[in-house]
């Protein structure tokens, strides 16, 4: 099961919080979908290395995330699916390197926050508690009537619930949207929101990577970048997968203060599914521009074992923490762990 109920410190919603919300009455089913359930089947299909976790069990385990999809609790309310999450903002430090420390608001205890999976039509409904010490909210990208557009300050101590559609289907985001928004997301108050299409995608080994900024003095400029949360983590920690397995790459940008960065691909050319609102790519690339904010599905295979590097193309943001690498494992090894060094 994903972390339906393990919010900020793993502590789950409090009935008081619940009543708060006017929903403690609610019928809980904490059923799977059957989509879900098929969804997770046609997956078992695919070969994925065992992960070797290893991180601190702190505010970020970037290799706990690779492959984490909150798909919520699922419930049936007049005859109507129901896609229900809960987010909590709280405040965290991270580690950016041996010297540096962070303070960050995160998001059920973590940055970037939980990828929230849903299927095109599904009634969303977000449950969010603000316990982290100033007014938040939660914007989230999609069509959706305006008092749903989480532009309303959430206080301190309070909680409010989102209720909308999911569509179109494609990969989405969510981000606190409290002026300065700069700020807001910059210190880790986002996450990627997943829309699945009617018809599911071929299966494939999915990975989620969101690149991030840290402006540690506080002048407007990043002074290190992260895929999932930790600068040059994946550098240290290779992403194990399988030769000639087809991986599916969840891209998002999320670096505020720079206009755009690239991503880099090295020895391979990806599929581009701009949005991830197609079933049919738009080009094959081995870099692709992307704004602030910008969001696509990448898939490819990789031919020959060995370690590839990922990085965006302005060396600057790669030297500076925005950098990993895949370690490409021929299958007669599928039953050893991923070694990390
Ligand atoms: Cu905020």
């Amino acid at each position: 099961m994903p972390n339906n109920f393990a919010l900020g410190n793993g502590k789950p919603w409090s009935r008081r919080q619940l009543l708060q919300l006017g929903l403690a009455g609610a019928g809980v089913t904490g059923a799977a979908g059957l989509w879900q359930m098929l969804n997770l089947q046609s997956k078992s299909t695919v070969k994925v290395p065992p992960l070797n976790i290893e991180a601190p069990d702190d505010a970020t385990n970037p290799m706990k995330m690779l492959r984490d999809f909150d798909y919520g609790t699922v419930k049936q309310e007049n005859g109507r699916t129901i896609r229900e999450f809960q987010l909590t903002a709280g405040t965290s430090i991270i580690k950016l390197n041996s010297a540096v420390s962070y303070n960050i608001w995160d998001l059920n205890g973590r940055i970037p926050g939980p990828t929230l999976r849903a299927k095109q039509g599904d009634r969303i409904r977000v449950l969010f508690l603000n316990n982290a010490g100033h007014s938040h909210s939660l914007h989230f990208h999609g069509v959706h009537p305006a008092e749903m557009d989480g532009v309303r300050p959430i206080s301190n101590g309070s909680a409010t619930i989102y209720e909308f559609d999911a569509e179109p289907y494609g990969v989405h985001l969510y981000h606190c949207h409290i002026e300065p928004v700069t700020r807001h997301i910059a210190k880790g108050l986002y996450g990627m929101f997943i829309i699945d299409p009617p018809t599911p995608r071929p299966p494939a080994d999915e990975i989620v990577l969101v690149m991030g900024g840290y402006d540690v003095n506080d002048d407007s400029h990043n002074d290190y970048y992260a895929f999932n949360g930790l600068p040059h983590y994946y550098m240290h920690h290779p992403i194990g997968i399988y030769k000639d397995q087809l991986i599916r790459l969840y891209v998002l940008n999320i670096i505020e203060y720079d206009p755009a960065v690239t991503f880099h691909l090295h020895a391979n050319f990806f599929d581009v599914y701009r949005y991830g609102m197609t079933m049919t790519p738009s080009e094959k690339a081995d870099v692709i521009t992307m704004g602030v904010a910008e969001r696509h599905i990448l898939e490819f295979a990789f031919r020959y074992p060995g370690k590839y590097m990922f990085h965006p193309h302005q060396d600057a943001i790669a030297e500076n923490g925005c950098m990993g690498q895949f370690e490409v494992l021929a299958e007669k090894n599928s039953q050893n762990p991923v070694k990390h060094s």
